[in-house]
């Protein structure tokens, strides 16, 4: 399976590591901060995109938009001026495969235009005009599942059949993709873990992960750090690497094919080590 990234291929016959790169200034609970005096500091998201890459991170995902419930709305402006600096330099200075975090259709196409390689829309390009924006890239799109809006969506969450309601969610969409022009070989989806799911919703879909997907199209999942973990197993933020890399192991042994993670080399390592007991030989 190889997904075309712009300039560059994605070869996704082995899981591969998202790495996170935050250019919101109140992300730190989630992998630090790039601003100093209230500015995005370039050179220090530049650095954190190099430590990506030298943690064997395959791509690297800029996002300007806070999900957390209280954040404040981000202004169509302030999210151009937050990503697509940071999308320019680390494409340019760096040449990395970069995924831009964004549901704003003037973002994902100057996103673009700035070298972007994928769009990964936890909205599944449902905001007016998004899904014409991507189809016009050419890029790969993730296309997340939620349930419900960011600051509302983990208030009580309810499913008849969470992994079938979700997986014919990424369907449905898939298909008004496609009748815009985004054909099946540019798609990713991705079941939105912690996005209107409650821990048995979670769970649900951990244990029957392939069927969120059909097997020609990649499986992209967000775990690392999230509420379900502290939950799950009573840690705080600070305290959720063994968890994030337990649920790391069992998504790859699932066939999810992108982790987006905080921790890089760490669950490098996990992918790799399942790789050598379960991949090809
Ligand atoms: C601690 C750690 C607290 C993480 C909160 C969080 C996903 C995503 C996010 C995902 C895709 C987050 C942008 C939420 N999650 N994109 N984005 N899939 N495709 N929260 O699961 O990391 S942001």
């Amino acid at each position: 399976m190889n997904l075309t990234c712009g300039k560059n291929t994605l070869d996704l016959s082995r899981p591969v590591v998202m790495g996170i790169l935050n250019t919101t200034p109140d992300s730190f609970s989630d992998g630090g901060s790039y601003y100093a005096d209230g500015r995005l500091d370039l050179d220090l998201a530049l650095r954190r995109a190099e430590q990506i890459l030298e943690e064997g991170g395959a791509i690297i995902d800029v996002g300007g938009e806070s999900t957390r419930p209280g954040a404040a709305p981000v202004s169509e402006q302030e999210e151009l001026d937050r990503v697509v600096p940071v999308v320019e330099a680390v494409v340019s200075r760096l040449g990395a495969i970069v995924s831009v975090d964004t549901s704003t259709p003037a973002v994902i196409t100057e996103s673009a235009a700035a070298g972007a390689g994928i769009i990964n829309d936890v909205r599944a390009l449902e905001r007016p005009g998004a899904v014409e924006a991507a189809a016009a890239t050419d890029l790969p799109v993730c296309i997340m599942h939620m349930q419900g809006q960011p600051g509302t969506m983990q208030r009580d969450p309810h499913y008849d059949d969470v992994v079938a309601e979700v997986g014919a969610y990424l369907l449905e969409r898939m298909q008004v993709c496609e009748r815009a022009g985004i054909g099946r070989e540019r798609m990713i989806f991705d079941p939105g873990f912690g996005f209107g799911k409650n821990d048995d919703h979670h769970l649900a879909m951990m244990r029957n992960l392939p069927e969120l997907a059909p097997s020609d199209i990649p499986l992209l999942v967000g775990v690392s750090r999230k509420s379900m973990v502290g939950r799950l197993l009573g840690r705080d933020v600070r305290d959720r690497l063994p968890g994030s890399l337990a649920l790391a192991m069992l998504s790859a042994q699932r066939g999810a094919r992108i982790l987006r993670v905080h921790d890089v080399a760490a669950t490098a390592d996990v992918l790799k080590m399942q790789q050598l007991v379960d991949g090809p030989s």
